[in-house]
């Protein structure tokens, strides 16, 4: 008997894969639902490689904290990071067209 593979589909498989990373970075300081400045910091030179370079200029990683954390409490939740990321994906997607 061979094992039938269940495709759920592209895009819930990017879904299932951003709640995936976001709750391994988050969960480094022990609390899985927000991202610290510092684990912010660790995911983005992990896992968004073209930003690195700005990543390693703390400036620009307090840039990107002040845009991700919306009602300033210092933390990035899971909502926050998702509309940053639905932001970039628009960004990314303007300049494919070019
Ligand atoms: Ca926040």
């Amino acid at each position: 008997m061979t094992t039938q593979k269940c495709d759920i589909g592209r895009i819930p498989r990017i879904m299932c894969e951003l709640c995936s990373i976001f709750e391994e970075y988050a969960s480094a300081d022990g609390d899985g639902k927000t991202l610290t400045k510092a684990e912010l910091k660790n995911l983005v030179e992990k896992e968004m490689c073209p930003m690195l370079k700005e990543a390693k200029n703390s400036s620009r990683v307090d840039d990107l904290m002040s845009a991700m954390d919306h009602d300033g409490n210092a933390k990035v939740d899971f909502q926050e990071f998702a509309t940053t990321i639905i932001a970039f994906t628009c960004i990314c997607h303007e300049s494919m067209k070019e």
